[in-house]
Parts: structure tokens; sequence; C-alpha cells
């Protein structure tokens, strides 16, 4: 992509509504727009980002066993008035009337609607588990949206929502979910922890969020560091194999955010230096909450023994929209954003310091044709500029590799290869630079 040709509004003041480093950053860096308290318009950068992190986690989704569709954003009120959760939900829930006067919803989450499509064809354990899933625009209509993406009111979620004859069954479900998202944040470069969480209005008796610490996180968290040097389950994990060990690895260190967190307990049982008390960002949940929706809207399938059970089920969410601007709070510096490979934008920006040389233009150019023909996504910043003003750039939207092309250094046959990561420099050919690229 030529920077001419791109759009990407760079704004040179740091916005003063934005509280926190990832807000200011994705404002700053053209990523997204606000439309309207806790709405978004996702501009060029921003969207290449929310959609490198949404196919890491429909990726991992798939992977697990689950099955991808597609539910609308609105929806009818009677069928929350089915479970009971239309005046249960609150101010919370935005409610909206058509021409006929019929009550509508923009959905907030989907229990509802995925139970409802589900009691309509399937009606035997032999079609069971299911985990169906889709990756939607959610609205909340949150009393203090705020760090702009971070907690918006129109946001993209993932939810998943699994199907099993009884609990044994449903437990596997929420392990397979446990392990995938383990996975999921690891693939994009975070060390997300998972703690044992109440269910708020979802419901149920089992839940984790996983969070990612940071200073800037809403929750309060406790933890052992122990923890964070758990390892990740690798490609090759058995879905269909046993991953309790793995869940209870994971879980059986103690990590409480400040809603469930009990000192005596933490106390007891982390010694003195492995004790964490910092601040995490809850990037994804998980519930088991076995029969809450269907005992209500009515989903049973019939058993083996002939006679019906009503299904047990669970919810799993992932903040996609969120995770852009968690991921940035994990991965900055004073200059701007630095992406982990797996989410960046672009991976390569090439930097012509000379607009219009009869060398560097030239030289740009095959560098751009190349490393594009190898399938690298470049950026190649071509607009006339100084070269101060194209450094700051590079740095502040964050590509993992900058690659500077001027005239001293084509005198001598050489261009500069920068890793955003820490800034490390390294003269090579332009030969060289593209077999390092080479995929
Ligand atoms: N139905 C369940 C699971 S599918 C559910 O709605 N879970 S949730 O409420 O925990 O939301 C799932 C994830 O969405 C959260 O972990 C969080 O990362 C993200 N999320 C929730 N509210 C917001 C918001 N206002 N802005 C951005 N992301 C949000």
């Amino acid at each position: 992509m030529r920077l001419s040709r791109f759009f990407l509004p760079i704004l040179r003041e740091t916005p003063k509504e934005a509280e926190i480093a990832s807000h200011r950053l994705m404002l700053r860096a053209g990523m997204i727009r606000q439309e309207a308290a806790g709405i978004y318009a996702w501009l060029p950068l921003g969207f290449r980002v929310l959609k490198k992190i949404e196919q890491i986690v429909r990726e991992e989704q798939d992977r697990a066993g689950a099955v991808e569709l597609l539910m609308p954003t609105l929806q009818l009120a009677d069928l929350w008035r089915e479970s009971g959760r239309y005046d249960a939900y609150g101010p919370e829930m935005l409610r909206i009337k058509d021409r006929h006067e019929r009550e509508l919803l923009y959905g907030p989450t989907n229990e509802e609607m995925i139970t409802e499509i589900f009691r309509a064809s399937i009606r035997s354990y032999r079609d069971l588990p299911k985990n169906l899933y889709h990756i939607q625009w959610k609205f909340r209509d949150e009393q203090r949206p705020r760090f702009g993406v971070m907690r918006g009111r129109e946001f993209l979620m993932k939810d998943a929502y699994s199907f099993d004859v009884d609990e044994t069954g449903a437990r596997l479900s929420y392990n397979r979910m446990f392990v995938a998202y383990l996975r999921t944040f690891a693939r994009m470069g975070l060390k997300a922890i998972p703690m044992r969480a109440e269910t708020g209005p979802i419901g149920g008796d089992l839940s984790h969020e996983f969070l990612i610490l940071a200073e800037t996180g809403e929750s309060g968290v406790f933890c052992d560091n122990e923890v964070l040097d758990l390892p990740v389950p690798g490609e090759d994990v058995d879905y269909d194999g046993d991953l309790s060990p793995i869940v209870r690895q994971w879980t059986s260190h103690y990590a409480a955010t400040q809603d469930v967190h009990d000192e005596a307990r933490f106390e007891r049982e982390v010694p003195l230096e492995r004790r964490l008390q910092t601040r995490g960002i809850e990037v994804g949940q998980i519930f088991y909450f076995g029969t809450k929706y269907s005992v209500p809207m009515n989903a049973v399938v019939s058993g083996p023994d002939g006679v019906e059970h009503t299904i047990h089920g669970g919810s799993y969410g992932v903040g996609v929209s969120r995770l852009v601007g968690a991921i940035i709070e994990a991965f900055h510096d004073e200059n701007g954003i630095k992406w982990p490979e797996p989410v960046a934008p672009f991976q390569v920006v090439i930097l012509n310091l000379k607009q219009g040389g009869s060398d560097t233009d030239p030289a740009c150019e095959q560098l751009y044709a190349a490393l594009t023909a190898q399938g690298i996504d470049t950026l190649y910043h071509d607009l006339d500029e100084r070269p101060g003003a194209k450094f700051a750039a590079a740095d502040l939207i964050g590509i993992p590799w900058q690659i500077l092309v001027g005239p001293r250094g084509l005198a001598e046959g050489k261009i500069e290869v920068k890793r955003r990561s820490d800034g490390q420099r390294e003269l090579m050919s332009p030969a060289d630079a593209l077999a390092r690229f080479d995929a």
C-alpha cells in the first residue's frame, strides 16, 4: 500500500480527552474516530488490526471445534421475555421500536437467540456436543464509556455458545474453550491469566475471566506470579482428549480479581515473594451456566435412554475490539505503538528519505514491488515529507519493521532495517533485506 493512496489521518496534537496511552495512540495514529460517546469509526489502519485479531480468534475457535455463523445485531424483545432477561437487563440495553411498534433491541449478547436457533432444529443427544459462535457488534449502553475502544458502547465481540446433554459434557466444552483462550491470547503476544470470576448478568456457577496485566486496567488483580510462566498448549493440543490437566495446572495457582479476592487465602497459599498485586484488562470471559436458558426456553434433546434432557449450556466471550486497545497498553513506548507481528497492520514500512530522488525513488519502488510479490504486507511512505516526520510517523503507527532508504546509504549499496520493538538497526543490501523477509 502506498501511503499516498492510503488514508492515515495522523494527529499532531495529543487529544485531551484521552486518559490512557492506548486511547491516545489510537486517535493519534489515525486508527479510530469517535462518532458518539463510546461509538467509533474504524479507520483503515485500525480496521486492519481489528481484522487480524478477529482472524486469530476465528482460527483458534475453529481449531477447538466451534462452528461459525452470524446472527443479526437486532433482536426481538419477545425472545428476551422468554428467558426473563428483558426486564432484568436494565438501562444497559438499547431498546428500539420499528414502524409497526414492534419492540426490538440491539443485542448486548446472544444466549437467547442461539438457544432459539438450537431448539428449532436439534432434537437428539446424537447431535451433541455443539459449539456455535459468531463475531458480531454488540451494544451496551454503558454508564461510563471510557478509554476509547476498551469500554465502548458499540463493540466487537466473539461469542460462542456450547450445548451438551449433561453437566459432564458441558464441563468438557468449557475446558475446550479455556484452552482455546490460552492459545488465542498467546498468539497475539499477550500473557492472559485466567481468574475465577463472578457470573453477573450472564448467570451460572462457573466462570473465568482472562486478564492481561496492565497498570491502566479497570480491575484490581491478585495472583501468584508463577502463573505468568506457565506453558501455553501448542497447535497440536488434542481437543478430543483430556484437557483437564491443562485447566488444573492453570487454575491451581492463586489468581483472582478484586471482586472475588480472598486476602486470607492469598496469604496462606502464596509465599510473600510471589504475591503480585496489580491491575488488569479483561479480554475474555467464559461461563458455564447449566440450564439457566434451556429451562425457560425449553431447549431439550432426547437422550440415549429415550427421555428428554434439558441441555446444559455455556457461553464464551472475547472482546475483539477491546483487544486492540489492550495490545497497545502492553506494547508501546513514548514514541508510539509497537505491534506484535501477528496483529500488525503491515509487516514492513518503507521510508523514502528523499522523495523524488533519482536513486531513492527507484530503490524504494523495487523494494516495494519485491516485498509485495513475496506476500509481505508493506506500506510505502512515499509522501514528500522530511525524514524526521517520516521517522516519527513510523514509530507512532508501530509497524514491526522499518526500511530506511536514503541517498547516503544507497551510494554504498546499503539500506537500513530497523526493528520497532527494540530499535535495533542493521545496514544491509536491498537483496539481503528481501531475503530477510522471504516468508
Ligand atoms: N455472553 C457472554 C459471553 S459470550 C458475555 O457477554 N460475556 S462478557 O459480558 O464478559 O463479555 C465478553 C467480553 O467482551 C469481555 O470479556 C470484554 O473483553 C468484552 N466487553 C464487554 N463489555 C465491553 C465494552 N463495553 N467495550 C468493549 N469490550 C467489552
